[in-house]
């Protein structure tokens, strides 16, 4: 009832495996064949992020991966742009804390779709939770290279999240396989990654040994 049609079953399970994309992670390979390894990997959310793409260009990514999530059943989430969400009837769109706000961006996005909002203490992700999000992207939890303006969360702000959000609560941020499984361990709901699944010659192993990872936490 509280997340209307959508099946979260993918979001709130520890098996949740969520991609976000960059495409200069992938180092000069092919994106699409690098998005689609990891759906073959496992890969159950899929969070196409485009910070500087022309319009027209990023709704032409966004129905290209909306068809290969279709494809491996997994979840279609639009990062900030509500307008491609809405045009390619994405599973959900994903937010940060300078975008609109999420009562309004849930009036325009309706019931029946994921919002997920960036939040990096307890107080934003207690907002986003009263507000109506679905889910928190809680980062970044470690050191990362492909988001400059950010910081790390302290360990015992991660703790109080992970402790106090009734939402689903996914870490991001410099997640790879020496910490996944240590943030899995304090109780983060999902991950989500970039660099080190698109960075690796091999996209759908890497997300197949996060994935056992993830399996083995649950
Ligand atoms: N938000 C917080 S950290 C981050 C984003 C988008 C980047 C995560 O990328 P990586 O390569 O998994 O550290
Ligand atoms: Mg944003």
């Amino acid at each position: 009832e509280k997340y209307g049609k959508i099946n979260f079953q993918c979001i709130e399970s520890k098996y949740s495996m969520y991609l976000v994309t960059d495409e200069k992670a992938c180092l000069g390979k092919d994106f699409y064949c690098c998005v689609e390894d990891a759906l073959k990997g496992g890969a159950k959310v899929v969070q196409l992020r485009e910070k500087e793409m022309d319009t027209g260009r990023f709704y032409e990514r966004a129905l290209r991966i909306k068809g290969l999530c279709e494809k491996y059943n997994a979840l279609f989430i639009v990062n900030d742009r509500i307008d491609i969400a809405l045009a390619v009837d994405s599973d959900g769109i994903h937010i940060g804390q300078s975008d609109m706000p999420i009562e309004i961006a849930r009036r325009l996005i309706g019931h029946n779709k994921i919002i997920g909002i960036s939040a990096k203490s307890y107080e934003e992700a207690k907002i986003a939770q009263d507000k109506g999000a679905d889910y928190i992207g809680m980062g970044a939890v470690y050191n990362t290279i492909t988001k400059s303006d950010t910081s790390i969360i302290s360990d015992e702000e991660v703790e109080k999240i992970i402790g106090n959000v009734h939402i689903p609560v996914l870490a991001i941020g410099g997640i790879n396989m020496e910490n996944v499984d240590k943030i899995l361990k304090k109780g983060a709901d999902g991950v989500c990654i970039i660099s080190d699944i698109l960075n690796n010659d091999d996209c759908k192993m890497r997300t197949e040994e996060f994935v056992k990872i993830i399996k083995a936490n649950y």
